[in-house]
């Protein structure tokens, strides 16, 4: 059986980074092991103020150091939202240490979406994000953390033409295979690409105007726990919007789900999708 490492924060309340990543990908029958970078009271986007936030940092040494006493070790690793630079730093030295010499790296570069850093992030963080990255066998980002990568202009408006820029810039960055999100080119639609360094692929579905908090780590864990069952790259990220778009239509209809997206009744037809 498969045995993935996640290290991304917990936020208590609203539904993104663990409190998705984990019962998604165990939903999908992967055993999830999880390193909590940060515990936040809820997430750090608009309609909550003044949360909480303890960084984990310093803990991150002294558990990957039990872990290898133990002869701990992992199959995959899937990185979320990061606390600070130093724990780049720590993830590469886990990647290095603790994960199997063949084992896969999944890493979102969750750091920003609609042209902006998240709160708390600096340009020193999109520099070291660049070198996990780099390492990584697949990189999730968005439109936003693309352009922030490769220091190419964001663009709300575009075509097919930036969207190579954007993958050639990635791909000179070491990056081995990309799926970008969010990738839309009219009004009504948008979608999810895979390129492998050689080839792209791209699949359109239908666009839901309002934006829903944690749909980015819901798009991600869905994707690692399709691809860990033998998907292959642009089959898991169809399965993975098809399943977030499922999420947004449970809970556009409901106001007072305003923090994050429904995604548990949903989740037997992600499972259904994964083992189709
Ligand atoms: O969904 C990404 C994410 C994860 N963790 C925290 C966040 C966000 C996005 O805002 O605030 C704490």
């Amino acid at each position: 059986m498969t045995r993935i490492l996640t290290i991304q924060d917990i936020s208590c309340v609203g539904q993104c980074s663990l409190t998705v990543a984990l019962p998604i990908i165990s939903a999908c029958g992967i055993e999830t092991s999880i390193l909590p970078s940060a515990v936040l009271s809820t997430h750090t986007a608009s309609g909550f103020s003044g949360y909480s936030f303890r960084d984990l940092t310093d803990d991150m040494p002294s558990i990957n150091q039990h872990w290898l006493n133990e002869g701990i070790n992992f199959d995959a690793l899937y990185t979320g939202y990061l606390g600070s630079t130093k724990q780049i730093e720590y993830v590469i030295n886990i990647m290095n240490t603790t994960l199997k010499p063949e084992g896969l790296v999944i890493v979102d570069p969750a750091m920003a979406d609609f042209g902006s850093l998240y709160p708390g992030f600096n340009n020193t963080f999109v520099e070291d994000m660049k070198k996990l990255c780099s390492k990584a066998d697949i990189i999730l980002p968005n439109i936003t953390e693309a352009s922030l990568l490769t220091g190419i202009e964001y663009k709300e408006v575009y075509d097919e033409a930036y969207i190579s820029e954007l993958l050639e810039g990635l791909k000179k960055l070491g990056c081995k295979n990309i799926v970008l999100t969010g990738v839309s080119y009219d009004p009504s639609s948008t979608g999810v690409l895979a390129y492998n360094g050689e080839d792209v692929q791209y699949y359109k579905h239908k666009k839901i105007d309002k934006g829903c908090h944690g749909t980015g780590d819901i798009f991600a864990s869905s994707f690692v726990g399709a691809y860990l069952n033998g998907k292959p790259m642009i089959d898991a990220a169809k399965i993975a919007a098809n399943y977030c778009l499922a999420c947004i239509e449970n809970t556009i209809n409901d106001p007072a789900h305003w923090y994050g997206v429904k995604f548990e009744p949903v989740l037997p037809q992600l499972i259904k999708d994964i083992y189709k």
